[in-house]
């Protein structure tokens, strides 16, 4: 019996190889895929103890560092199933998180147990904490503190593929997240195509900046290295000087476009710097055209766009060897069906029209966590899920993103849902309704803007709003800017007309 996503990861791994090299203030680490085994047995081992059975939910919120890896392996290897949260959430978010997936363990960054201490004792969830490494001495948590005491034997628990290996919440056009299940075979599918699609080998070093409670920097990322028995450079977040600093020592690099836009802001970044590297790829949020041809004319490099979700992985990719094209996501990628459809029929539309882009494959998750409505609701009778995003096939076959057909805002690569938001400023003292809407942001390609109307009488004032919502809401959603209007345009049938007010307020966070 096996463990199908880790011992798929991890099987051929030779053990003498290097896995990470973690620049650090002082020294830098480095790990060993030996080390990943060991430290990965050591945390199921705690886990295990902690009595986390098969199934079990361990929901994470930790600062990123190559230990909080090590615990998403660790999990996937005890058999229990990994649900990262964004370190930006709020304590309110979190507990609906919590009381939704209800894990067995929530492990958080110790600065923030104080404030999760008595939410956990509510909802019966075991609170551990998890810090970024210093050295033995320096305890930077319970769960590194335990991990030092654990065995570095343990036997991986068998799943099958169809067990679940990961939930990722990700929001609702109602405002509640649903918990998107990824069972191993998900993962794993995802992994084997991508490593051989984009051509990694052992001899890659990926340049890691993403963060690691999403799809593109935890599963994208990590697994395609460890699949592929590659190495990682981990760098705690995005930052211009230390990705100018690390990249010559670099194969390949994942980024959302606002990481390729800040790099051409800076001169240090130019063709003698990436020389040697052999990939650059974008994803998360459309790339535009200027940046990819920019980014062409500075470094002599074509960046691979490809397209996916929480819930489906990666469905398309441009061409690693073809032609790379600007301001499209490629192609369907092996075993992943495509198809456009008529947004009301539900038929499959011609090539060159505009329609919502449904995906169905092995790589397609296998529902929302306790959901089975929403489930079927986003499913066809035949399997294919329908994703929300407006597209069209053109002559060439490749594949273009034009738009969403659901009302999200998508800022520097993070998921941003208005109606959450419009939910929380319709609350606010004085406030008669609100819409919220994108527009363009220099460095975040879209942001946040909140429009309220003011009950009569009322009179709102931005600052008062924005630090009245401050502690309900990642500070990433939060409206950069609030604009208050007499009333919301609004179409004969009575919606609110957001096209309208996104062309009003196009400028707004621009100049
Ligand atoms: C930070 N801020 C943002 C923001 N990130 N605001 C809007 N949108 C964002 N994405 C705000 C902070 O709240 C703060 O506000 C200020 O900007 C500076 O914060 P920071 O932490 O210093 O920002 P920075 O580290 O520069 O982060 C920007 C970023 C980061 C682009 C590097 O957002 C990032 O790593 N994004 C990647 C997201 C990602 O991995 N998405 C993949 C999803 S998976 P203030 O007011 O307090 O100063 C997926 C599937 C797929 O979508 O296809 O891949
Ligand atoms: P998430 O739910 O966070 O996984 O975000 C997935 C959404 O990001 C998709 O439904 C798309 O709207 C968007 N997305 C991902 N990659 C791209 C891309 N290359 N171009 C345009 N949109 C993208």
């Amino acid at each position: 019996m096996t463990n199908v996503l880790f011992d798929s990861l991890l099987g051929k791994a030779d053990p003498a190889a290097q896995f990470a090299h973690i620049p650090g203030e002082d020294n830098d680490r480095y790990y060993t895929y030996q080390d990943v085994m060991d430290v990965s047995a050591r945390f199921a081992n705690v886990l295990t103890n902690m009595g986390v059975q098969p199934g079990d939910r361990v929901a994470v919120q930790v600062p990123k560092s190559i230990e909080a890896l090590m615990l998403y392996l660790a999990t996937v290897r005890a058999g229990a199933v990994f649900l990262p949260l964004n370190t930006a959430y709020t304590a309110s978010e979190i507990s609906y998180f919590l009381e939704n997936a209800s894990p067995t363990v929530f492990v958080c960054d110790p600065n923030r147990a104080e404030e999760y201490t008595s939410l956990a004792q509510d909802l019966d969830v075991r609170l551990e904490t998890m810090g970024v490494w210093q050295n033995e001495e320096t305890s930077a948590g319970t769960m590194l503190d335990a991990g030092l005491k654990a065995s570095t034997t343990f036997e991986t628990v068998a799943r099958e593929g169809s067990d679940l290996g990961a939930i990722l919440y990700t929001s609702g056009t109602t405002g509640r997240s649903k918990g998107a299940m990824l069972t191993h075979d998900n993962l794993l599918s995802n992994a084997e195509t991508l490593v051989d699609y984009w051509k990694f080998t052992k001899d890659d070093v990926l340049l890691h900046a993403l963060p690691i409670f999403h799809t593109h920097g935890l599963f994208v990322a990590t697994n395609i290295v460890l699949m592929a028995g590659a190495s990682i450079i981990m760098l705690p977040g995005f930052n211009a000087d230390d990705v100018i600093h690390h990249l010559p020592k670099s194969t390949s690099m994942m980024g959302v476009p606002t990481f390729y836009t800040r790099l051409l802001g800076d001169t240090r970044f130019d063709k003698e710097l990436v020389r040697h590297m052999r990939l650059f790829v974008s994803g998360s949020a459309p790339l535009l055209a200027e940046t990819h041809i920019e980014f062409e004319e500075r470094t002599g490099h074509r960046i691979l766009e490809r397209y996916g979700m929480t819930e489906t992985n990666m469905n398309t990719s441009n061409p690693y060897d073809g032609e790379r094209k600007a301001g499209t996501v490629g192609f369907p990628l092996p075993g992943v069906e495509v198809r456009i459809v008529d947004p009301a029929s539900g038929e499959e539309i011609p090539d060159g029209e505009i329609g919502i882009l449904e995906v169905r494959g092995p790589n397609v998750f296998a529902g929302y966590w306790q959901m089975p409505d929403k489930t079927r609701e986003e499913f066809r009778d035949d399997g294919f899920f329908i994703t929300g995003d407006m597209a069209s096939v053109g002559k060439d076959g490749y594949i273009q993103i034009v738009g969403r057909s659901k009302d999200l805002i998508i800022s520097g690569g993070y998921n941003i849902y208005p109606k959450e938001i419009e939910l929380l400023l319709d609350e606010q003292p004085g406030v008669l309704e609100s819409a919220v809407i994108g527009v363009p942001h220099p460095d975040f390609g879209e942001g946040v803007v909140g429009i309220l109307v003011a009950k009569p009488g009322n009179t709102i004032n931005e600052e008062t709003v924005l630090s009245s919502i401050r502690d309900d809401i990642a500070r990433f959603k939060q409206p950069k800017r609030i604009i208050v209007m007499d009333e919301l345009p609004r179409n004969t049938m009575g919606k609110v007309q957001k096209n309208q007010l996104r062309e009003t307020y196009k400028d707004l966070l621009t100049t």
